[in-house]
């Protein structure tokens, strides 16, 4: 590892600037020290990223490969020159120069290439996986164009489009001459080969070139330098020799470019409910095929083996459905190409690829059209249509009992093609990501499948990387968790524990105190200068922020903000301690009920915050555009933390694994992997409230909840319905009334009017405890000493030993 001083640090700038731009320190804007700064990085990735991989081919180690539509990553600068062992240098350097290294680090424009949880937890994997020196990568998409830009005009969202290419993005090389052609349409052709055996061909098809751009994922000071490869869609060059009546191709021609890039065009907003677009499954297959034909052409370039041995070296993970058509794209390969048998193709299949579960929420499970399949991927959709032949013979001859479950089973049902079922059939490992989200899986939502391969199930909870979300991000805490345990925790981030002799020691606690403190001046400050919003930094800072989901339940959020509004309204002076909340959430663009608790929070805020009566008791934020910079800001000054999905329905969050490691309390349900967290801080350090998810199932499945009943009895609920009903928060009579029939007319599914009261009580408490100043500091650090166990260097580790059986490469 490079070990540059401060000194040499400012000589590479200076002397970069110089030779790269011919211009000096004082005339250079913050862009273009920020492309400076990138490029000393580069500078120190490039070798180790050559020995990395002539590494892994020299010992030709097992590799694994981790499929995804969705990287997360945000932004790099900071987190490379980290793991670089540079980001102090780098800082020093940057300040004496005279530049404010967070401007200069802002530069870079957030990759935003993710939705929320699943591909955030993508990135952190790419991170741990590097740390830890296991030779893995990821495949995924370039789009063009990431999740869109939140802005919120007159509290309602307006979705811009996210161009994060408009400038040179540092981290990316293109490989040209590494480019993978895939075949869409066109017809098959079968005929007999002179061994007798059938060989099918897939002719006229429309052709698209893969081009890969690879991005260095860098390990923490350990020289190792793995790859994130995202293709880009690019059309086969035309070959027209340019006489005149070629001239009329030329119109067509860019038609047929256009919609040949519209591949890697933009990333799919995650709706309330799946909807089967065509160009959803063009984007799927366009990675799965690419990044496929690419682990084996590396295979059989570094190994002299038959194929029949790749699971002995490659180990394929499947991030959710999404990328699911690997395991027919592999059969096709082996068979059409490769000249397999089926048997034999199945076994190599079924050795190499795993899937990850990431949700239960039924209506997000993806199915495809059968017609839409055949028509743009027909040599695939035969192989499925096999699979599922002989996945159905099999249950219909060996599993008599299943006989009547075939419909449920089968992979091609109801004129669709159901692609979880086709995960759990194709592969060997199946996966939930928390405990009572994997218990669901095998007792409820694939328990026929579970019953048929119980070997196959096993749960990997969730983790964060500990480097981006503590270390990074809150380095006033990382510096007095250093200072107090050594900096042992940040290889092994269980030996936080550490902390827990300190949870009672009055000076630790007190300067514990001033890092949040300080980290809440900070967010204060931000919070100022976007919304023009002052907020109290001795106020509890309370924080919700994820996608906007009515199973996530902002709502009930916010109708406890209404509720105490009200309660302020007619008791001024009432005794409380002042509360900021805080959100942050981008709601789908067609996701309707979604948007309308937007634009209701940003009502109820403009209310609030304007209202002298309440003295400034309460205060409501919405900050627009919640991205990973974004999160990187708030979390370090969260105080409470809100994880409050109806039980059952969040698979595990990552939010709240964050919020926990930078000493926020949370709030919650015991749902996903708030119930480990509780197993692990314990009962008294945290707050859990409301339906348990044994309890929603029961009623989803016997009924016997009405909202009605509730609105008819507790007067804090009929009372803010009715403030909603009547648009008193609305500019109209009619805005929110949508959200007051939704819970009234379809009986309140996601339990917001049940989970209420209890959630209330619960927040009196929260308020009760925030008021003895020792014991809630002595939960905080409880919390940030136990959160070791969700770093993602655990999760990655379990991943390793018990899926992928990889070897560290030491
Ligand atoms: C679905 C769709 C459907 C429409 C096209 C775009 C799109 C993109 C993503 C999804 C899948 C949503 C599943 C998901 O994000 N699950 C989240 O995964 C996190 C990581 O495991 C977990 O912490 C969250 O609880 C879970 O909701």
């Amino acid at each position: 590892m490079l070990e540059l001083t401060v000194d040499e640090f400012k000589e590479r700038i200076i002397s970069k600037l110089q030779t790269n731009k011919s211009k000096e320190v004082a005339g250079a804007t913050n862009k273009e020290i920020y492309y400076v700064i990138a490029s000393i990085v580069n500078e120190e990735i490039l070798p180790h990223w050559q020995s990395t991989k002539k590494r892994y081919n020299e010992k030709s180690c097992k590799q694994v490969y981790y499929l995804s539509m969705e990287f997360l990553v945000g932004s790099l600068i900071e987190s490379n020159l980290l793991n670089c062992g540079m980001l102090e240098q780098s800082n020093e350097a940057l300040k004496q120069l005279g530049f404010d290294p967070d401007n200069i680090y802002a530069q870079e424009h957030d990759a935003g290439l993710g939705n929320g949880g699943l591909g955030r937890l993508a990135a952190c994997f790419l991170d741990s996986l590097a740390s830890l020196k296991y030779p893995g990568h990821g495949f995924g998409i370039r789009y063009r164009y990431g999740l869109f830009e939140q802005r919120i005009i007159h509290g309602n969202q307006v979705e811009l489009p996210d161009y994060w290419l408009k400038d040179q993005y540092a981290w990316e090389t293109r490989k040209e001459d590494e480019a993978i052609c895939i075949h869409y349409h066109g017809n098959v052709h079968m005929f007999q080969r002179n061994d007798g055996n059938i060989e099918f061909k897939h002719e006229n098809t429309d052709k698209v070139m893969a081009i890969p751009y690879d991005i260095p994922i860098v390990g923490y000071k350990n020289e190792v330098i793995n790859t994130l490869r995202l293709w880009s869609a690019e059309s086969v060059g035309l070959d027209r020799d340019g006489s005149s009546e070629e001239g009329m191709h030329y119109y067509h021609d860019l038609d047929h470019k256009h919609s040949i890039e519209q591949i890697s065009g933009y990333l799919y907003p995650d709706d309330s409910k799946y909807e089967g677009k065509e160009l959803r499954l063009k984007q799927q297959y366009f990675l799965v095929s690419s990044s496929i034909q690419n682990i084996i052409k590396d295979f059989k370039k570094n190994h002299q083996k038959s194929l029949k041995y790749l699971p002995e070296k490659v180990v394929i993970q499947v991030n959710d459905t999404h990328p699911t058509l690997a395991i027919p794209e592999l059969m096709r390969i082996l068979m059409d190409e490769e000249h397999f048998s089926w048997d034999s193709a199945w076994e190599v299949t079924t050795k190499v690829i795993a899937y990850t579960n990431h949700t239960t929420l039924s209506e997000a499970l993806e199915t495809w059209p059968k017609g839409m399949m055949e028509h743009l991927l027909p040599r695939i959709y035969m192989i499925i249509d096999e699979i599922n032949e002989r996945f159905c013979k099999g249950l219909w001859f060996d599993h008599q009992e299943l006989r009547e479950k075939i419909p449920e089973l089968a992979i091609i049902a109801d004129e669709q093609i159901h692609m979880a079922r086709l995960a759990i059939v194709g592969s060997f490992s199946v996966n939930g990501v928390a405990q009572i989200h994997t218990d669901i899986l095998k007792e409820k939502e694939m328990k026929n499948f579970y019953d048929l391969f119980p070997e196959r199930f096993n749960n990997k909870t969730n983790g964060i990387t500990h480097r981006r979300w503590l270390l990074q991000a809150n380095p006033k805490l990382s510096g007095l968790i250093t200072e107090s345990i050594g900096p042992q925790w940040i290889q092994r981030p269980k030996q936080l524990i550490s902390l827990l002799k300190y949870s009672k020691d009055a000076s630790f606690l007190e300067k514990f105190y001033q890092v949040k403190h300080e980290n809440k001046q900070i967010l204060a400050n931000l919070i100022h200068e976007r919304t023009g919003i002052l907020v109290d930094d001795q106020s509890i800072f309370d924080v919700q922020i994820k996608r906007l989901h009515e199973y996530k339940r902002q709502l009930l959020n916010i109708f406890h903000i209404i509720y105490l509004y009200n309660e302020l309204k007619e008791n001024p002076n009432l005794d409380m301690i002042p509360r900021t909340f805080i959100f942050g959430a981008k709601a789908a663009p067609s996701y309707h009920l979604a948007k309308e608790v937007i634009k209701l929070i940003n009502k109820v805020a403009s209310i609030v915050n304007h209202d002298a009566a309440i003295q400034g008791k309460l205060k409501v934020v919405f900050l627009e555009n919640y991205n990973v910079s974004l999160a990187e800001k708030i979390i370090p000054a969260a105080d409470v933390s809100e994880q409050i999905s109806t039980a059952s329905k969040e698979a595990s969050g990552t939010g709240n694994m964050k919020m926990m490691m930078n000493g926020a309390l949370t709030i919650g349900t015991l749902d996903g992997a708030n119930v480990e967290i509780k197993e692990a801080v314990g009962n008294e350090n945290i707050f859990i409230f409301g339906l348990k998810a044994d309890e929603v199932l029961n009623f989803h499945q016997h009924g016997g909840y009405n909202a009605t009943d509730i609105y008819n009895t507790d007067d804090r609920i009929s009372r803010i319905l009715d403030q909603l009903n009547q648009g008193e928060f609305g500019s109209h009579e009619i805005e929110f009334k949508d959200i007051y029939y939704n819970i009234l007319s379809q009986n309140d599914p996601y339990f917001v009017l049940k989970d209420f009261e209890p959630y209330l009580e619960t927040h009196e408490l929260v308020e009760q405890t925030y008021r003895d100043k020792l014991s809630w500091l002595h939960k905080s650090v409880t919390n940030v000493a136990h959160s070791g166990k969700f770093s993602s260097d655990r999760t990655i580790q379990d991943y390793a030993t018990e899926i992928w059986k990889l070897k560290k490469q030491v």
